[in-house]
């Protein structure tokens, strides 16, 4: 095994002028030093992003191909300079200390801000005013006329803060090139192998996906993250084929991974919602930017397009209109991260909600009761396109509500006071969308009757090895024990899109469904000539087969059966095996109310959690003890994006400021209270399943519950926003300010 590390650009802004290779590759043990004209000079491609707003019928972009080496310029601190391979890790690094690059630093736009003023520097030549492309959503014109004619409009300006998804197992990768066989093989840390072998093979090497194999197990992590091929994907198998096939390994630091790792979120947006006097609302207009960073990559233009269009939410608007705008940024590229362009949409609509109620004088759950679309409306189509199938907004908040013993908070708030703290509760409802695209399933019986599913969703961390088993032991009547899961390898899963968008549940989940269906309809033939019936004759049952006759033969004793090798029987099948899919259309639509109580110490400014309550509406529950976990690590990273986590670049140089757990702030098992969930089964009605995704919902409900809550302390003291993470130093200053005025 090679080693390798790279040489990333200290300059979020620079012309490379040379690069000097010469002491490096005399240094100890150093096998390679490949920098970005070698990879031109091999003809090896940049990487696009999946899709661009142009292919969902909107209007052209500037789509951006990242090369896995930077050539003439460097667009970014942590832009991908040079990769050295040596014989050990350490000395691959310090070899990579020797590689000079000659470079001429120029101007940066490192923040949003910047970025979007008239004489700003551009990123990229071909994208005037920084401006890649863009989304939207509604009728300007009907929400303009709502808004004229509107007794009351609030608006708020909000940051959405730039994250980290900082999954426990870092991103890294392992390739090999097979001169023999002409083959190449990565093992590398990925939500989607089949995907990151078609961008290797298409856009990078330009060679037939049948000479490369793409290995990913189930590694602790991605969040939306680890969705999509990276540079040293491409840079190890390239390193390895330049190395004479020896392995190459790339493992990062976590201040690499923190660098370059697709980072999440970075929105600003200028948001209005026009009102009666009443509460209801009459329109909500939004105007907003979203950094992409140096380069499109990934899905990024999915959290562009969702920060929009479910901004709606839960509620019936009678008027909408929202516009999103991808910048880029002299910064690292940002892509989905757990809830992509939900929580931003999210986050907007319930601090609107908030700011109207507290300027109209009611009470926040007053103001979201009037605004429900309500379940007798359902099917309900919003103005952005979506088809919600179900779900009882009024009930979630009201059981929220009572879970959160909204009885006592007057009582809660006075104790607080007496101890000089401000308490606060906050809500947040959300709705957002689950399960994307297509994709299959198969489960193939063994001889000896155990049973092998094979996925093409892919788990990474989520438990689906458990879930997919559970689900095919009750269809088919097998022990759990004997059901074995196979994923993540495109050599033994003929396809498959792989896991972000909380689809697995629903797309796979169904997918399986239609191959025990498949299953038992295969075996039927089988089970009748067993017991001497007819075919037509036959019920099954939990794994059991029963004849007009009253004879019963189970599912795994059929499947033992079409193993036989000769004779009459053998005419029916060998082995029993099937594949089923299941696609997108319709989606599903998870929702839920999350409701935070917080105390802040106006000494320190530290916000303490002391209670959180939420509701989610996830249909079915698969498996209530998963569904379970995945909320409470979703609410911790909400939490987080809330009160902690926030990539900060310099504002001058470009510099990632928090380029270490030093400082970035992770959420800590400290600084999280014991949650109190439920869930609300509503099924869904438009899959077999009747399930809801759950994955990413913790994450969105989250942020506005605790926002909302922090606001709610801070109100009486004439503060009327924040924007997160709301940090003691940030909560302190607010209260000195106040208090000065
Ligand atoms: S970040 Mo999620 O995979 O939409």
């Amino acid at each position: 095994m090679a080693h390798a590390a790279l040489v990333l650009s200290p300059y979020a802004h620079a012309r490379i002028r040379s690069i000097d290779t010469a002491q490096a590759l005399a240094a100890p043990g150093v096998l390679a030093v490949l920098t970005g004209q070698d990879a031109r000079a091999e003809g090896l491609g940049g990487m696009p992003p999946l899709f661009m707003p142009e292919d969902m019928g909107g209007p052209k972009g500037h789509r951006t191909y990242r090369p896995l080496l930077a050539t003439d310029r460097a667009r970014c601190v942590g832009d991908r300079v040079a990769f050295v391979v040596a014989e050990t890790p350490a000395q691959a690094r310090d070899a990579a200390e020797l590689v000079e690059v000659d470079y001429e630093p120029l101007d940066a736009v490192a923040s949003l801000e910047d970025a979007m003023r008239a004489d700003a520097p551009l990123v990229w030549d071909e994208a005037p005013g920084n401006r890649c492309c863009m989304v939207m959503y509604g009728d300007a014109v009907a929400t303009d006329a709502a808004f004229a004619s509107a007794p009351h409009v609030t608006r708020l300006k909000l940051q959405n803060n730039r994250l980290s998804a900082n999954s426990i197992e870092p991103r890294g990768a392992i390739g090999l090139w097979n001169e023999a066989d002409e083959q190449y093989t990565l093992h590398t840390s990925s939500q989607n192998p089949h995907g990151a072998r078609s961008m290797l093979c298409s856009h990078v090497f330009k060679v037939p996906e049948t000479t490369m194999r793409v290995i990913s197990p189930d590694v602790g992590g991605g969040f939306g993250m680890k969705a999509d091929a990276y540079p040293e994907d491409g840079l190890v198998l390239w390193a390895s084929r330049r190395c004479g096939g020896r392995p190459v390994k790339w493992i990062p630091t976590r201040s690499e991974s923190l660098a370059t790792d697709n980072h999440g979120r970075d929105q600003l947006v200028e948001a209005e919602m026009a009102l009666d006097r009443a509460g209801r609302i009459l329109g909500v207009r939004a105007r907003s930017a979203h950094a992409f960073g140096a380069y499109v990559v990934s899905a990024a233009v999915a959290p562009l397009n969702f920060a929009i269009r479910f901004i709606p939410s839960v509620y019936d608007v009678p008027a909408f209109h929202g516009v999103n705008v991808g910048v880029f940024t002299h910064t690292s590229p940002t892509g989905p991260y757990r809830g992509a362009g939900r929580p931003e949409a999210a986050y907007v609509m319930e601090r609107l909600l908030d700011q109207a109620a507290n300027e109209l004088g009611l009470e926040p759950a007053a103001i979201r009761e009037r605004n429900f679309i309500r379940p007798e409306q359902m099917p309900y189509a919003t103005h952005t396109g979506f088809v919600y199938d179900s779900g009882d907004f009024g009930a979630l908040l009201d059981r929220c509500l009572d879970l959160s013993d909204e009885a006592g908070l007057a009582a809660r708030k006075a104790d607080s006071r007496s101890r000089g703290l401000l308490r606060g509760r906050g809500i947040g409802l959300f709705i957002e969308q689950g399960g994307i695209f297509n994709d299959q399933m198969s489960l193939r019986f063994d001889p000896g009757g155990t049973v092998t599913i094979v996925a093409g969703t892919h788990s990474h961390g989520q438990g689906h090895a458990t879930v997919f088993a559970q689900l095919v032991s009750e269809w088919l009547g097998v022990p759990f024990e004997t059901v074995r899961y196979v994923q993540g390898d495109t050599d033994k899963v003929p396809f498959g899109r792989g896991t972000y968008a909380a689809r697995s549940s629903m797309i796979g989940g169904c997918a399986l469904r239609m191959a025990a269906d498949r299953i038992i309809e295969q075996a039927l033939p089988v089970a009748a000539r067993m017991t001497g019936n007819e075919p037509a004759g036959m019920s099954f049952d939990r794994g059991i087969y029963t004849g007009a006759n009253g004879k019963q033969v189970t599912l795994a004793e059929v499947a033992r059966a079409h193993f036989i090798k000769a004779g009459p029987m053998a005419q029916l099948g060998a082995g029993l095996q099937a594949t089923g899919t299941w696609n997108t259309d319709p989606p599903n639509f998870p929702n839920g109310c999350h409701i935070c109580e917080v105390e802040i110490d106006p000494e320190t400014g530290h916000v303490h959690i002391d209670r959180y309550s939420a509701v989610d509406d996830i249909g079915r529950a698969l498996n209530p003890m998963i569904c379970k976990g995945q909320i409470q690590g979703g609410v911790a990273q909400g939490i987080g994006q809330a009160l902690h986590e926030h990539l900060v670049y310099d504002r001058e140089s470009g510099q990632l400021v928090t380029g270490s757990f030093m400082d970035y702030g992770m959420p800590r098992a400290d600084d999280l209270p014991s949650f109190d969930l439920r869930f609300a089964k509503v099924p869904c009605t438009t899959n077999p399943l009747g399930v809801k995704a759950v994955g990413e919902a913790g994450t969105i409900g989250a942020p506005p519950a605790v926002m909302n809550a922090v606001l709610d302390a801070l109100r009486p003291l004439g503060i009327h926003h924040l924007d997160m993470p709301a940090t003691p130093l940030k909560v302190w200053t607010a209260i000195r300010e106040a208090s000065d005025m």
